[in-house]
């Protein structure tokens, strides 16, 4: 693929993330849940999945998310993927605070909402709800996209690299695309 073609392919695919991210976010008293994405499932046999959020608390107080809900699946947890010996394993994260003022970002090996006992395979480019419950801001329900196997991100990941993955977790347009690869 020539660079021009490469460029343009990476623009567009920035202006549809950012499109999409807007239409995204959910407002719920002093929280924004957005950027709420999925992977799709690697297999039909599959029975769990994982969702990532972007919560951000614009509050003076914190906010604690205690659990969450979906029809996909028949119960949601939220997880942290811990190292234990070498080895990475997931637990339940407990109650989770956002500070106020703060945000907790989700993400790939890391803090996920795990979808347990799939009714059905994620599907990419499926949108899905999930209700996420707050201490304070009571249920949110966001819309979650279901992006490819392999993705990285929802297109808003800051400064991770490229080349990676189906490319849907790429393409966002503050860091350089296409000039060096
Ligand atoms: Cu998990």
């Amino acid at each position: 693929m020539s660079f021009l073609k490469k460029a343009a392919v990476a623009a567009m695919a920035c202006f549809l993330f950012s499109t999409a991210s807007q239409a995204d976010g959910v407002k719920a008293g002093d929280l924004a849940v957005g950027e709420a994405w999925a992977r799709a499932s690697a297999t039909p046999a599959a029975k769990a999945g994982a969702a990532y959020v972007n919560i951000a608390n614009t509050g003076a107080r914190d906010d604690v998310l205690i659990g969450g809900a979906s029809a996909v699946s028949k119960r949601v947890e939220i997880h942290v993927h811990k190292h234990e010996n070498g080895v990475m394993k997931m637990r339940p994260a407990g109650d989770v605070t956002i500070p106020a003022g703060g945000e907790v970002a989700m993400g790939p090996g890391g803090l996920h909402v795990m979808l347990m006992g799939l009714n059905q395979p994620l599907k990419k480019g499926e949108v899905f709800e999930v209700t996420l419950t707050f201490k304070n801001a009571g249920d949110v329900t966001i819309p979650v996209t279901t992006m490819g196997v392999a993705a990285k991100g929802a297109g808003h990941g800051h400064g991770h690299g490229h080349g990676q993955g189906d490319g849907d977790g790429h393409g966002h347009g503050k860091h350089k695309h296409g000039t060096t690869d």
